[in-house]
């Protein structure tokens, strides 16, 4: 197997400067080790280009009604990202996007989903789930799934769809913060939503089992979107919304486990490793150490 290595460093989607650091903190930790230890082909495919926020506006491009902070550089770079995504799966690849922020999810979910049905497992302490008027933040990295199935007005931004995903192979492991219009909308919605209590209740074994039958129900594929925070902050400190109560060491690399065992992941992502705010850059090597069980490392 060959993993494609694309990182996607912005800072855009979220207000913590530091996250566009995420792919070089990832690399450093040493990714491409980790990844040869996990038996796969490693092939950097290196950072697509992305202007510093500094140097752009945020409000050039605005949604209709509501608020979508740098729009107009998220579609950039999610339209480059997705074309990138697709071509390495058209390969025969296995793309692995490293963020930036969880807006790169854009790119990743509707470039794995060009002309393919897929579906998606999202590890997230956060449900991604507003849209540009329901957002409490106009920050995007808590609105791409919103994005791409079609939610939210986004002015007629074309990128913001990924028709081969439907909610129905949506299922989100570990939520533990939500915005209330966004808990009502996912309530609403055909995604299937694992929560904390879940795995408290049923173990992170069962939990993860049933989120990946639920997101490769009938597809071609499943992808894969690591959100750091997903993770309880005592461990992955370098993250820009923290949230107590997150998933243990063991959890985590069990659930990635799980992930290796299902032959079905068509593209993964890890989001949101912030350096600036991290301890020595444990949560770019926590990220490592779970991709490499994601593609397949194991103990013994
Ligand atoms: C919050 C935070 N729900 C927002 N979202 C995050 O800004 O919409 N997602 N951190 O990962
Ligand atoms: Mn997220
Ligand atoms: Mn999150
Ligand atoms: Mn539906």
């Amino acid at each position: 197997m060959t993993v494609r290595i694309i990182g996607a460093p912005t800072d855009y989607g979220q207000d913590r400067r530091g996250v566009d650091m995420g792919p070089s903190a990832i690399r450093y930790a040493g990714l491409s080790d980790a990844l040869s230890s996990a038996g796969v082909d490693a092939a950097d495919a290196g950072d697509l280009t992305v202007p510093r926020a500094e140097e752009r506006n945020p409000d050039a491009r605005t949604p209709s009604t509501g608020t979508a902070k740098f729009l107009q550089e998220i579609e950039e770079v999610t339209t480059a990202l997705a074309d990138r995504v697709a071509d390495s799966v058209a390969a025969g690849e296995t793309p692995l996007v490293l963020g930036g922020d969880h807006s790169v999810a854009i790119g990743s979910l509707s470039g794995s989903a060009r002309d393919a049905e897929i579906g998606a497992v999202w590890f997230d302490a956060h449900g991604d789930y507003n849209t540009p008027s329901t957002s409490p933040s106009g920050n995007v990295h808590g609105m791409p799934l919103a994005a791409v199935l079609g939610h939210g007005d986004w002015e007629g931004v074309e990128w913001a769809n990924a028709p081969g995903l439907s909610e129905e192979n949506v299922a989100y492991v570990g939520l533990r913060a939500l915005d209330d219009s966004e808990r009502e909308a996912i309530r609403d919605s055909e995604m299937t939503a694992y929560t904390m209590s879940d795995i408290d209740e049923r173990g992170i074994t069962d939990v993860v089992g049933a989120a990946l039958t639920v997101a490769g129900d009938g597809v071609d594929g499943v992808h894969v979107s690591l959100d750091m925070d997903w993770l309880d902050p005592t461990i992955a400190p370098g993250v820009g919304t923290p949230v107590r109560g997150g998933v243990t060491y063991r959890e985590a690399h069990h659930a990635m486990e799980l992930v290796a065992e299902t032959d079905g992941v068509r593209s993964m992502e890890v989001v949101e490793v912030n350096p600036v705010l991290d301890e020595s850059n444990e949560t770019a090597e926590l990220a490592t150490e779970l991709v490499a069980s994601a593609f397949g490392k194991r103990i013994l």
